[in-house]
């Protein structure tokens, strides 16, 4: 599908920089590279995809406006599937911002956010789930969030999705030959082993459908708070989750007073961890302060870590802490196990009848890979597989894949009841549908908005 028009953009990051790019993509692309760009050799012939040393110079005023690096990468083996043209210059926003402006003049409009990508999908170079991947490249927070968006740029979850679609097709393929085939006795013949197939496919849906939780942790990261009364060892837990002395550590109840906040890698989900002022009843307005803290912080946190002192006894502000954090998400924590240990699990036992508490030493590091792991699983779930294999990060995939998995129950069950093949083929090909939004087979224009509009311009 070309384009009339031609796009321009700056495409690196605001601010100076050693390089500078500007982008410029469509039918007048070479004819813009012809009137502002000029080559110490004269004429060049612009072979595509090579590098071409020179100036860029204003049409109207004959100033230099800057010494490039230029190539122009011939349609459709470019990015956008047009002829693209990339400027690289001097980082500098005034000179970008005159660069730019000259494209403009000379015939190209300013790009929108996504646009190139967007013109990417819409030649076909790409398909959605690989431009959804592309902006989980540039946001991924951890090693993990880059393979997954790595693995969907290269296609895996398209060609997943693609194996479902062909899965669905068959089957209904299937249908069709023996509708005609009954077509002259007047009668339908039972679908043979259609419902077997769809079992199948329906099943693998569900797997896929599973990963979200997981990818959807990794692409957004999560929170955690660390509570506890003063003393218990928070401090000294965040620092070794961290592996690193970022918070003050003394043997003096209501050492913390504000909220500390760093974020570690735990199997790919970036968690912000956050230490907090030890929970009592407050001796100063600069205590209260911190407390006050504390309990906001509560409220939207994914998981909350109660950490108990281990060598001493259940107290009144434990029991406390363990009432007002009864509907969170918990990972119980007894801490200094280097120590007697004088706080049994059943005492809290009462207080958390689902949570068993992990023992740890913030003190030795004892038990904290075991409570990584914990972190883990209760962020990811339990069917986290901690694999590289396709992992839905985003709820657009998410509510597609839940609608397939309607329309394939529907299905099953008109099977099952041996309803009429036309009921079957409308809700097998509701299902093609929704399988095709995610690839964008099947996606609206307004979709295609929203999705493109998360982007950079310039991307
Ligand atoms: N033996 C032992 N001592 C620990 C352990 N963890 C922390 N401590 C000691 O307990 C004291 C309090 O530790 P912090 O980490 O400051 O405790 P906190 O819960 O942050 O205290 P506040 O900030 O006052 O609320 C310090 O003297 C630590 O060295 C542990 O696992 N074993
Ligand atoms: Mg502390």
């Amino acid at each position: 599908m070309p384009f009339e028009d031609t796009i321009a953009a700056i495409a690196t990051p605001p601010g100076v920089g050693g390089i500078g790019i500007i982008r410029i993509s469509g039918s007048q692309s070479e004819a813009i590279a012809r009137l502002l760009y000029r080559s110490p050799k004269g004429s060049i012939p612009f072979q595509s995809h090579h590098l071409y040393h020179g100036r860029i110079i204003s049409p109207a005023t004959g100033l230099i406006l800057d010494e490039v690096l230029i190539t122009l990468m011939r349609k459709p083996h470019s990015y956008t599937g047009e002829d693209l043209l990339e400027i690289h210059g001097h980082g500098n926003p005034l000179i970008l911002e005159a660069v730019l402006t000259e494209a403009i003049r000379a015939g190209a409009r300013l790009a929108a956010p996504g646009e190139f990508t967007r013109r990417a999908f819409l030649n076909n170079r790409i398909d959605l789930t690989q431009a959804e991947a592309l902006m989980g490249l540039m946001t991924a927070r951890t090693g993990r969030g880059l393979e997954i968006a790595h693995a969907h740029l290269q296609g895996a979850l398209h060609r997943q999705i693609e194996t479902f679609r062909q899965s669905l097709i068959e089957i209904l393929a299937g249908l069709e030959t023996a509708l005609d085939f009954s077509a002259d006795e007047g009668e339908h013949p039972p679908p043979a082993n259609a419902a077997t197939q769809l079992q199948t496919v329906l099943d693998r849906i569900q797997e896929l459908l599973v990963t979200y939780r997981e990818g959807k942790m990794i692409r957004q990261g999560a929170s955690a708070v660390i509570i506890g009364r003063p003393n218990v060892g928070k401090s000294s837990l965040l620092n070794r989750l961290l592996g690193e002395n970022r918070a003050i550590v003394t043997a003096i109840p209501g050492t913390t007073r504000d909220l500390i906040e760093e974020s570690i890698d735990i199997h790919g989900i970036a968690v912000r961890l956050t230490d907090t002022a030890g929970l009592r009843n407050p001796d100063t307005i600069i205590e209260k302060e911190g407390i006050d803290r504390v309990w906001e912080k509560l409220s939207a946190a994914d998981l909350v870590i109660p950490v108990f002192d281990g060598s001493t006894p259940l107290t009144g502000e434990d029991q406390d802490l363990l009432e007002k954090t009864k509907q969170q998400n918990i990972i119980p924590v007894i801490n200094k196990a280097d120590l007697e240990h004088l706080l049994s699990d059943e005492a809290l036992q009462g207080w958390l009848p689902q949570a068993r508490p992990l023992r740890i030493s913030a003190k030795t590091g004892a038990g904290i890979p075991a409570l990584k792991e914990a972190i883990y699983r209760r962020l990811a779930g339990d069917q986290a597989e901690q694999t590289d294999g396709s992992v839905i990060t985003l709820i657009r995939h998410k509510t597609a894949l839940e609608k397939t998995i309607g329309h394939l129950m529907q299905v099953r069950e008109s099977l099952a009841n041996a309803m009429s093949y036309e009921f079957v083929a409308f809700d097998l090909r509701e299902a093609l549908d929704s399988l095709g939004e995610i690839v964008g087979v099947t996606t609206t224009e307004d979709v295609l908005d929203r999705i493109f509009s998360t982007f950079c311009i310039g991307k």
